[in-house]
């Protein structure tokens, strides 16, 4: 006869190794994505994985995500490269728990800041062929799982009021309209479905609430998220 706490953990361990209840949390510049994974930071059978933006910061002494800001064309490609890599790293690590929680994805590096930089011109057709194929590649070759995305939808003016709030060095020079064309490269991708992959099903969230309101909003994720936390 087991015990009630056996079985429990039993269903934890089978439950994380078949694979963890996987989820991408997704949304403009600025819209609240590392606080909502703070928020299930409490939650013991959650791990949480931020974006590696430090590792964007600081390869080998080198800031990319600096450098990519002052001369997107120059080094755009050399970026999104770096970031495919960091993504790819979050997609295969695995994890303790029974849930995974992700800050992004390497879709949303693909639809939203890749498309924009070839859209824009700011990366070559060759660079953006290279990429793409890559991207492919990863996608079609390696399996990455996914079973929710949670979409911190925004406007962007609320979004660029806070980002200048914040004021982190490299975005002091972003523009509204860089921040609208991510907004819109996010609906057509989440809302719209404009690409063939959305590789799970949608939640939206109202992330335009301030501070005092936003956890509200976050719980109406958590029964979603959490059950499967057996
Ligand atoms: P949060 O917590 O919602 O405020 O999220 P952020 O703003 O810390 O994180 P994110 O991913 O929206 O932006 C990170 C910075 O990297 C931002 O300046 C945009 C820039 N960036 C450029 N290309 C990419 C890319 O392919 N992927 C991501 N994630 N960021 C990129």
């Amino acid at each position: 006869l087991f015990s009630h706490k056996a079985v429990r953990s039993y269903h934890k361990m089978s439950a994380h190794k078949s694979r963890p209840f996987t989820v991408f949390v997704e949304g403009n510049i600025g819209s609240g994505k590392t606080t909502f994974l703070e928020h299930f930071r409490r939650f013991e059978d959650i791990t949480l994985l931020t974006e590696p933006v430090e590792e964007w910061r600081n390869l080998k002494g080198w800031n990319l995500l600096d450098l990519m800001y002052k001369d997107p064309s120059k080094w755009g490609m050399t970026f999104q490269s770096y970031v495919s890599l960091t993504m790819l790293e979050m997609h295969q690590r695995s994890t303790p728990t029974p849930v995974k929680l992700m800050e992004r994805s390497m879709f949303s590096a693909r639809y939203c800041f890749v498309e924009h930089m070839m859209r824009s011109g700011i990366l070559h057709p060759a660079e953006f062929a290279v990429l793409d194929e890559w991207f492919k590649f990863m996608t079609n070759q390696i399996h990455i799982d996914a079973d929710l995305i949670v979409y911190l939808k925004t406007t962007p003016s609320v979004v660029y009021e806070r980002i200048k709030k914040r004021a982190r060095s490299e975005e002091q020079c972003v523009p509204l309209s860089y921040i609208e064309e991510l907004h819109t490269l996010h609906e057509d991708w989440l809302i719209n479905r404009k690409h063939a992959e959305c590789p799970a099903p949608v939640l939206v969230l109202d992330a335009d609430l301030d501070l005092s309101q936003i956890t509200e909003e976050y719980k109406k994720s958590e029964h979603q998220i959490l059950r499967k936390a057996v």
